[in-house]
Formats: structure tokens, sequence, C-alpha cells
């Protein structure tokens, strides 16, 4: 049956990741932004507790972003990206390199997390192909891990409801296992003691299939979209290690932790470690422009530089790849983040913001604090056989009382825009002990 068509009709949008039928019951709409604050269409401020989507980390409506996409928008909007360049391009690429660790300093474009994760699985496997040992093909990822939702990240991927319902997935994966151990780390700050070990998981996939089949591990350096998991103290170190070891390429999905979420520009900045590949998409372009970019050493990259000049090198590539309106959009971005401090400003609140979450601690159904950066998750005991409903009506009442929370599972995860002041981070602790203190 066909729904009339009306400017206000709900019914055709099939909204992603959202109880749509709930949703549309009662919808929650946005009209405005600025800042740390959105409008809602009935006239109400609500803090951005989540920069979006983990993803505008300058705040909304920054002038030199709206202005860019402005200028660009009129002087060229498009321009093919195949066998085919513009300025913006190499100039966006040429800043990138300078901010990412030293090696990683050749980018592909992409226009999301998820194409950033094919994007940078596809270059895991190709890179041992044309080195001569194409029988590395298998992909090692991580329980509870999130890598998008596309067929390579799912099957990568960790989050049993983004794998169940999609058949067979990719063949050739195995996954370690994940590190959250409440036991024994609960009401950490920062990165918790306990749990290095379980970095050997991958000694015993290589045991299993022999280190000659795999040919990359990728992992989040901080799991966010699965609840906020933190690294255990030496856990990437020794994924590392046991990945030079056996020649196995380390891939690092920063689409949630890139461009200073952690207090540093990159999650390599923060661990000290530096994988071969870095994802990342979202703070590229403050989320306002879709885009992603996926980093590379030198030693990958000039791996394809080979057979006759006229040959393309990497038969990979989108009809958006550094589309104009983006590169602008990053550019703009990305002088934003430079003039305001905000790839290391979260370092300078992490401790004001740790304080203020592990405040929480002892309210009702409060299970676990956990923060780095400005990264912050509640965990909340589940209600007895109803998984997420006591953590979603946390976010309904967070949204009535003028704040925008994430919930998964029964874990609520924020993650404010760098430019948050200490007032505001008051105000988000503040409405969520009022929201704990009356929950179920
Ligand atoms: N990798 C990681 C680590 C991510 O966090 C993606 C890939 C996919 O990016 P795209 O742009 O294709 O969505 C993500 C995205 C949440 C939430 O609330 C997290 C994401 C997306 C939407 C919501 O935790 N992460
Ligand atoms: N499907 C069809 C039929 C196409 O022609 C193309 C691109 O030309 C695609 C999918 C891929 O689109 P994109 O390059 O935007 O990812």
């Amino acid at each position: 049956m066909n729904a009339p068509v009306t400017t206000n009709n709900l019914d055709a949008f099939w909204m992603p990741f959202t109880a749509n039928r709930q949703f549309k019951k009662n919808p929650r709409m946005f009209v405005g932004a600025d800042r740390m604050h959105y409008t809602t269409s009935d006239g109400r401020q609500v803090l951005d507790g989540t920069a979006g989507l983990w993803c505008v980390n300058a705040g909304h409506n920054r002038p030199r972003i709206v202005e860019a996409i402005q200028k660009q928008a009129a002087e060229l909007d498009y321009a093919p990206a195949f066998q085919m360049g513009h300025h913006k391009a190499f100039e966006l690429a040429s800043k990138l390199v300078q901010l990412t660790p030293p090696g990683l300093d050749h980018v592909m474009y992409t226009n999301s997390g998820s194409e950033s994760v094919e994007t940078a699985l596809k270059t895991a496997i190709a890179y041992h192909r044309v080195k001569g040992d194409g029988s590395r093909f298998r992909l090692i990822g991580r329980e509870r891990g999130y890598h998008g939702v596309n067929f390579g990240g799912i099957s990568v991927g960790g989050i049993v409801p983004n794998r169940k319902m999609f058949g067979t997935l990719l063949t050739g994966v195995d996954h370690m296992r994940h590190t959250h151990d409440l036991a024994r780390n609960a009401f950490t700050r920062e990165v918790p003691e306990h749990g290095a070990e379980l970095a050997d998981d991958l000694e015993r996939i290589v045991a299993l299939h022999d280190a000659s089949t795999i040919a990359a591990v990728i992992v989040e350096p901080v799991a966010g979209s699965t609840g906020v998991l933190l690294p255990p103290k030496g856990y990437l170190q020794k994924l590392r290690s046991i990945c030079d070891k056996h020649g196995i390429l380390l891939i690092f999905d920063e689409v949630i932790t890139g461009f200073g979420r952690l207090g540093t520009p990159f999650a390599p900045d923060y661990f000290g470690v530096v994988p071969d590949i870095m994802i990342t998409a979202k703070g590229l372009t403050n989320g306002v422009i879709p885009m992603g970019a996926v980093f590379v050493t030198n030693e990958i990259h000039d791996a394809f530089m080979n057979g006759p000049e006229h040959m393309i090198e990497f038969f990979h590539g989108y009809t958006y790849s550094g589309n104009p309106m983006a590169c602008a959009t990053a550019l703009a971005t990305l002088e934003t983040y430079r003039e305001e401090g905000l790839l290391t400003r979260g370092a300078e609140l992490s401790s004001y913001w740790e304080d203020a979450l592990h405040s929480l601690k002892g309210l009702p159904h409060v299970i676990d604090v956990r923060n780095i950066g400005l990264i912050g998750a509640i965990e909340l005991e589940p209600i007895a056989g109803e998984p997420t409903k006591r953590a979603f009506a946390a976010f309904l009442d967070a949204y009535d009382k003028g704040l925008l929370i994430r919930t998964t599972g029964d874990i609520i995860a924020l993650s404010p825009p760098l430019i948050i002041e200490k007032e505001e981070i008051d105000f988000i602790v503040d409405k969520l002990r009022d929201v704990l203190t009356s929950l179920n």
C-alpha cells in the first residue's frame, strides 16, 4: 500500500539503526545546531553529549567550514575521481600525512568509515599478493569489534546482531577475544591494568592457521560502538610485536579515536604503537560532509608502484573519492582543529572529565564507569530478561532533560565535541545523575 506523499509523512524513510516504529510514534527531530547544542523541532536546546555520532569534533556550525563549503560549491563542485585530479585532494593529503605518525605517508580517500574498512582490508590482502605472498588471505578481527556495516567489516567485526542476519560473510576470517573484563577492571580510570595476555589469542590463531595464511589483524585501539572497551595496559604493544614476528599487517580502525578523541591526534600518539594501516572517517570532516581516509605505510604504497606506468596500480576507488566538497570541508576542519588546538584539547580536559564521570559511581544500576580522553562510558546492570531496555529509557529521559547521549546494549557512551567547557561537563554529569537516580 502506498502511503500518501506529504512533507510530514514519516513512513517512507526506513531509518538506519533505529527503532523505526517507536521513533515514528514520537519523533525526535533536530532543526538546527550551533557549537555544543542542537535545537529541537519543539524549540528546545539539547546539549550534544555525543558529537553527533562521534564525528562533530569541533562542534556545530563552525564558520570556516560553512564558508569553505559555500565557496567550493560555486568554484568546483565535482571532478572525476579516476584519472583526473584537483588541487585540494593533494593539498589535503599532504597536510594529513604530516599529522599522522611518521611512515604512514600515503592516503586513499573514501566516503565513510565502512568504506575505509573495506579499502583497508582489500589493500592488506592485495599488498601481500603484489609482494608475491598471495597465500596470505586471512583477516583476523575481534569479538565485539565494530568495523562498519559492509560485508568485509561485519565479517571481521564481532557484534552479533550486525552479523547474524547476513549469511556466510567473508570466508577466512577468525576472531580474537574482546578485552572487556569487569570482574578485574571495573571503575578503572583510562587504561585498565589487567588483560594484556588476551593479545596471545593472536598466537593461538597463528598456531591454528599458520602465519603464512594470515594477511592482517584489525582492531579498534579503543572499541567505541560496542560500548567503549579500553585496551589493557601493554595489549596493543603485544599485538604489534606478534604481528611483526609473523609478517602480519596491523590495522587500526581509528574512525572514532582519530582526530583528537583520545586527547592526541591519533591512537599511536596515545599508545606509542604504530599500525601499518590506519582507518579514519568521522572527525576528518567534522561529520559535515561524508568522507573517510585510509593511511598506509610507504612500504605498502611502494609495493604497488610496479609494472608499466600507464597501468592502474590498484583497482579500487569510489566515484566520490576525494570529492572537492569533502576535501574543502576537511581542509577547513583541519584548520579549525589547528587554530583551536582541538586535537590535543582532550588531554587538557581529561582529568576533569574523568573525575566528573566517576562521581556517578554508586548510583543505582551503575556497574562500571570508564573513560579515556574525551570518551566516557557508564555501564548499567541490564533489567533481567530485557537487555537494552534500561539504557534506552535513560536515553529517552536524558533527551527530555536536554542532553543527547548514545546507548549501546546497556552502556551509555559519551563523546562530546572537543570544544566542550568545564561547565558543560558539569551539565552532562548533573543531568546523568538526575536520569540515573530516577531510573527503574
Ligand atoms: N569503524 C569504526 C571503529 C566505527 O566506529 C565505522 C567503522 C563505520 O563508519 P561509518 O561512517 O560507515 O558509519 C565506525 C562507525 C555509535 C556509532 O553510536 C558508531 C559508529 C557509527 C554510528 C554510531 O557507537 N561508528
Ligand atoms: N553501482 C553501479 C551500477 C555503478 O555504476 C557504480 C559506480 O560507478 C557503483 C555501484 C559504485 O558507486 P560508488 O563509486 O559511488 O561507490
